[in-house]
């Protein structure tokens, strides 16, 4: 495999042709007509419908897309308005810095940027991907773009921009522990926990994380055989190293979280309460996964096997015929082909 110098720390790419669907699939009230308001810190409030706003100048653009769950795009083509030519339309107050995005969505999902940094990034309000309109579930019929960027700083069905003097954080940004830079070349991905030492010693006492939020939680080499992590949030958790004979995660939220060499002996992975474990990005190289079980569980960009040999320095994952990985899981991990091939070859045995 070849690295790229276009592929920011700890990424790979997705299969060619693959794009995820990430976060929400659909917008609210998707028949209503779109509009896109620029409200805030403007001489007047303004408000385009799409064609309007296509007439300003539609162009292409070519952006690398990186997901914070460790997968990335490169080259992909879309078209759309230039952030820059919508606000060369807006007067501006001179006391704004940043933009707030916002969807017509579910959950009013939004995120921010400066507003310096959204103009020399290039920012796009995109209609097309790859020369066709953008499906319902990757934004359309109208979305931001922000190259150099982590993906979750572009907003899909985009319906509002605010201009702002402070910061306002977005959904993952402000409840979630999302990094609010997101530089994807710094790994900025997400911030640290927020629990004390002592809160956390007396954590792993109890062996029950379940229903707990531990963000980023640091458990090292630590022993915690039998672990309850049923519908647990460890995003970003450091479990390297880790003895996690029988834990269960079911439902858990792992993504991005380290096991690398960790004991994963018999621990389950599978859903609960019609939550699936989120394993989008976690990192499990050189864990031992005999006897562990994968059910519906989401795998997006995680990592088994290094990209190079000269990459391996935690050894081969150890999988044997106890090991099961279901078909939905399976299919979530063959966004990156690598992976994929590298667990199929090691469930038919070949454990070398
Ligand atoms: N409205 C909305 N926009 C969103 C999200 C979301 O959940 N809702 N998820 C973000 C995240 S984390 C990513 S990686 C990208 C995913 O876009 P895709 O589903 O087209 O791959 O959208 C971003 N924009
Ligand atoms: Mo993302």
């Amino acid at each position: 495999m070849v690295t790229s110098p276009l592929l920011p720390p700890n990424q790979a790419l997705a299969a060619p042709g693959k794009w995820p669907v990430v976060g929400e699939r659909s917008p609210l009230e998707p028949t209503k007509t779109w509009a896109l308001n620029i409200t805030g810190l403007v001489a007047e409030p303004k408000s385009w419908n799409l064609s309007a706003l296509k007439q300003l100048g539609e162009e292409d653009f070519i952006v690398d897309i990186h997901c914070v769950t460790r997968w990335s795009r490169l080259g992909v083509r879309f078209r759309g308005i230039p952030l820059k030519k919508v606000f060369d339309e807006c007067a501006i107050l001179p006391s704004a810095n940043f933009l707030s995005f916002e969807a017509r969505s579910e959950r009013n999902h939004s995120t921010s940027l400066p507003l310096k940094e959204a103009l020399s990034l290039n920012a796009i309000i995109a209609f097309e991907h790859e020369g066709e309109p953008l499906t319902e579930s990757h934004g359309g019929p109208i979305r931001m773009v922000v190259p150099g960027k982590y993906f979750y700083k572009s907003v899909k069905w985009l319906e509002k921009i605010e201009i702002l003097a402070e910061d306002k954080l977005g959904y993952w940004e402000a409840e979630n522990g999302y990094h609010n830079i997101a530089n994807p070349w710094e790994e900025q991905r997400y911030v640290v926990s927020h629990l004390s030492r002592k809160e956390v010693i007396k954590l792993f006492a109890t062996k029950d994380f379940s229903n707990c939020d531990l963000l980023g939680i640091e458990a090292e080499s630590q022993t915690l055989e039998g672990l309850n992590a049923s519908k647990a949030l460890l995003r970003n958790a450091m479990f390297r190293k880790a003895n996690l004979q029988n834990a269960c995660f079911d439902g858990a939220n792992l993504s991005n979280a380290h096991l690398e060499g960790a004991n994963l002996k018999d621990a389950s992975f599978k859903n609960i309460d019609g939550q699936i474990a989120d394993l989008e990005g976690a990192d499990f190289r050189g864990a031992d996964l005999r006897g562990a079980v994968f059910k519906n569980a989401s795998l997006f960009g995680a990592t088994f096997c290094a990209p190079t040999e000269a990459e391996d320095t935690w050894g081969p994952v150890l999988i044997d015929a106890t090991t099961q990985f279901d078909q939905a899981s399976l299919e979530s991990l063959s966004f990156t082909p690598l992976q994929a091939s590298y667990i199929e070859k090691k469930l038919k045995g070949n454990n070398d």
